[in-house]
Order: C-alpha cells, then structure tokens, then sequence
C-alpha cells in the first residue's frame, strides 16, 4: 500500500527501534526518566524556550494550552479550518469551557493577518461580552495545504496580540516542515509564541509523541493538566528514545517530503478534471478539487484503494500528505493510478 491518508502512518525507522530498545528508563510521573528529560531539554533549547513537556498527542498539547491561557468563559480566536477547532472533539468547551470564535483567511493560506485577527478581537467591552483569552496560530496550516506562516508574520502578531494583553499558541505539529520550506529555524518561527505544540509523530516520523515548549511557569502548569488527562506516562522513555531520534535526524530530510508533494501536484495538474494550485503545495500536503473529474472523492478514493493507494476525501476535496515511508517512484506509481482512475 502507498499511504498517502497522512504523515502520521510512518512506521519507526530502524534507527528509532534501536534507540528505544537501548533506552534509559525511570518514571516519569516522578520526572525521573533521564531520556523523557533529554527529550525535554533539547525541544526547549532548539525552540528557545524555558521548558518542555512530552505529551502523548499533539491533540493533548493544544488543549493543555488552551487551558493554561484561558478562563471559562472566555473565547479562543483561530482561523475557520484550524485543527484545534475542527478536529479536537470540542475540546476547548469540554476542558477549558472556553468558546471558538473562528475568522476566514482572505487570502486563502490559514495565516490570519493582524487586521483580520483584530477585527474580531473582543477586549473586555462591553463587560457582558465574552472577551478573547487566546489566539491560536498553525504552521503548517494542515487544511490550507500544509502553507507556511513566515516568521515576520508570526512576529507581528505576537506583539501586537502581547500590545493587547493576550497569549499566542502554536500549534506546530508540522512546524519543521514549515522551516524546512522557510528555510529558517522553528525558534524563528515561533518566536514571539507563549506557547508551541509540535509533532515528533507527523513528518518527523516518530511513532507516538508530541511535545509542549513555553516557559518554566507555564510547563509546571502544564504537567499537571497533562496528569489530570490522563497523560502522565511512566518508564515511556521508550518512546521519547524514538522522539529524540526523531528530533534530531528526520528535519534533514523534510525537503524529499516537499519535493515529492510538489511533484505529486504537478501530475495531478495535468490530469483533467483536478483542480490543484502547484505553486501553493510548498510543504507535504497536497489538497485538490476533483469536482471536474465527475466522481465523488469517496468513489476516487474507493478506487484508488482498490489499486494499493490510500488518501482520504472530503466534500469535493482529496487530501494526500507524502513523509518518509512514500519514495518519488510511489508518487509516479500514484499518479498512474489516478489517470486510469479519473479515466
Ligand atoms: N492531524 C491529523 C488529523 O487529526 C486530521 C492529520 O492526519 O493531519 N494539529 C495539527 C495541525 C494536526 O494536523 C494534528 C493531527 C494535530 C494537531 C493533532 O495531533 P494528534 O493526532 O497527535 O492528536
């Protein structure tokens, strides 16, 4: 099978198996895990950051931070198609008792400008408005297509937001492919953010993990949201062994992950009936309108399957995410596959 649902379908590499194999362990509810520690230490210093926390999902580092920045009551701001808000299972109500106020990108790309933030803004007045606790900010932007949010952009945000009294969160669970195509580091990219969730279990190929930056004060707060969950693990530098691996190996080979993306794209710009901008696939995933094709995504993607390919479909739209598991020759093999299907 050629996996194209999502970056999360990587299996460990033999690297990763070793280093968990060989790995330190202790307990780490007791903080006592040297290599969930060494994990830690080296996520804070790469973001420049005070501290961080290893979580089990990306999903539990966004609403941990949700939490930490906001009271009941209040409202997180993001843009309409944000993870944090689609698919999170509601859990800034659930956990944080906080409303989503979501806004639209005008520009298409999932990187609201601070015009746009602002205009939706609510700051205290009247009293009997819920007012704005948070911003959440994603890079990448997984359903704009992986598109980028440059550091400047970032940065502008941040302070104004700060100029404001409110916190920005990160969610970065593909923010090294973000640098990757940037050509810059994660702590440039993130700045300016009180708080970054990233991914070791996405394009970093890791099989479980994610991990939470921000400063000292905050990460202690977090630790406790995170036992509270649920998510206090034990000997589990087992799987921060992967995530160290991960960490420090898999960003230098993001860009065969974009190439092949880009590659992919441009095939399915010549297939009749798909709708793609090329020029906007600069990460590892590729969204694309087969409305002209005159088949369902279900249909396409039911075929597809039956022809050892696997994306995932929604409304008029196919998503297919390349990573470290699909080679440049799968993606030629794909887009044989689609002629013949669309034919
Ligand atoms: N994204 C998954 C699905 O949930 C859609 C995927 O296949 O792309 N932030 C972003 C931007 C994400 O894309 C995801 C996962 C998460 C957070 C949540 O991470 P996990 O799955 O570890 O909870």
């Amino acid at each position: 099978m050629i996996d194209l649902r999502s970056d999360t379908v990587t299996r460990p590499t033999a690297a990763m198996r070793s280093a968990m194999a060989a790995a330190e362990v202790g307990d780490d509810v007791y903080g006592e895990d040297p290599t969930v520690n060494r994990l830690q230490e080296r996520a804070a210093e790469i973001f420049g950051k005070e501290a961080a926390l290893f979580v089990p999902t990306g999903s539990m580092g966004n609403q941990i931070a949700v939490k930490l920045h906001t009271q009941p009551g209040q409202e997180i701001l993001i843009e309409e198609r944000g993870h944090i808000f689609n698919y999170e299972l509601g859990t800034p109500a659930v956990v944080a008792g906080v409303m989503v106020r979501t806004v639209c990108s005008a520009d298409g790309s999932g990187h609201l400008t601070w015009d746009e933030i602002s205009s939706a803004l609510k700051i205290g007045q009247p009293y009997y408005s819920s007012p704005t606790g948070l911003i959440c900010l994603e890079n990448t932007h997984n359903f704009a297509g992986g598109s980028v949010m440059p550091a400047e952009h970032c940065a502008d945000v941040c302070e104004k937001a700060h100029a404001v009294g409110i916190p920005v969160h990160m969610d970065g669970a593909r923010i090294f492919n973000a640098a990757t195509a940037l050509e810059t580091l994660v702590a440039e990219l993130t700045k300016g953010c009180d708080s970054v969730q990233f991914c070791l279990s996405k394009g970093l190929g890791a099989p479980v993990g994610s991990v939470l930056v921000g400063s000292a004060d905050f990460i202690k707060a977090a630790r406790i949201w995170r036992k509270r969950l649920g998510g206090g693990m034990r000997q589990v530098g087992i799987l921060a062994a992967a995530g160290f691996v991960a960490l420090e190996e898999s960003p230098n080979r993001l860009h065969e992950d974009h190439a092949n993306a880009r590659r992919l794209a441009e095939g399915l710009a010549e297939i009749p009936g798909i709708s793609v901008d090329v020029e906007r696939v600069v990460t590892n995933i590729v969204i694309f309108d087969i409305s002209g094709t005159g088949k369902t995504s279900a249909e396409i993607c039911a075929t597809l399957k039956e022809k050892g390919i696997l994306a995932i479909g929604f409304g008029n739209a196919i998503r297919m995410v390349t990573h470290c598991d699909v080679s440049g020759e799968d993606i030629e093999r794909t887009l044989v596959a689609f002629r013949d299907v669309v034919a």
